[in-house]
């Protein structure tokens, strides 16, 4: 993507500049929590069909993360092809089976029972689109010559981030699955061995019958993930 003779620091004025008043901020800090936290991961999808435009403006957004030396390296696949999705379901179900059946530990495992989890994913099948994030350990200038990325999982973990708040904020649900390893759906989704696929998030809206488990609306309070020094 990147020219290599246009890589040079050129300061801009901030664009978008914000400028809220402290009132209009509390307003809009508080405002976007109580959207946020009406997030769930929900694993019970129906058939309805989301507009391809949607979920291209939501990896938009992820596209927007910030990243290291802004070299944004991930790859997004999105996938509606049904065969496609079985395909992933099949592979993913394979490694799922042996994680469950004791591939993961005992004590993963168990820490799993609250959550209600187990080999078969019809997600993968049912809900309209997957969208697998795949980490690039390099990238290539435009003449092919290769560059190396920096804090590529972090960059992906908040590329992810803004991604499934753009979801919600579309008011669709999803799911974020990590069958282990991932490496079929390189060859899958024909990505070149350099990139990493980090997660498959499940992407749709809940059946009617969806549920959550209840652990999920249990969040740590405040003074437990905030010590403030002022
Ligand atoms: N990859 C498995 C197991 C799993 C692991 C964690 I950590 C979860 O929060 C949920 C599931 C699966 O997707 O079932």
């Amino acid at each position: 993507m990147f020219a290599r003779e246009k890589i040079n620091y050129a300061p801009i004025p901030l664009p978008d500049r914000a400028n809220l008043t402290d009132d209009e901020m509390i307003a809009a800090a508080r405002a976007f929590y109580d959207q946020m936290k009406k997030r769930h991961s929900v694993r019970d999808f129906c058939d309805r069909p989301v507009p391809r435009q949607v979920i291209e403006d939501c990896v938009r957004t992820a596209g927007s993360a910030p990243s290291g030396a802004n070299h944004q390296p991930w790859h997004f696949v999105a996938i509606s092809n049904p065969a496609i999705k079985a395909q992933i379901r099949a592979a993913a179900e394979e490694e799922e089976k042996k994680f469950y059946e004791g591939g993961g530990g005992d004590e993963w495992i168990k820490a799993l029972e609250p959550i209600g989890t187990n080999a078969d994913k019809p997600h993968l099948d049912i809900a309209p689109w997957l969208i697998v994030i795949f980490a690039q350990r390099w990238g290539e200038f435009d003449d092919g010559t290769r560059y190396k990325n920096y804090y590529v999982p972090e960059s992906t973990g908040i590329a992810t981030g803004f991604l499934l708040a753009a979801l919600h904020q579309a008011g669709l649900v999803s799911l974020t699955h990590t069958p282990n390893p991932m490496s079929f759906l390189n060859d899958l989704l024909g990505r070149p061995k350099s990139e990493k696929p980090i997660m498959i998030v499940a992407v749709g809206h809940p059946s009617d019958d969806a549920t959550v488990p209840s652990v999920a609306k249990l969040k740590k309070p405040l003074d437990e993930i905030l010590t403030v020094a002022d």
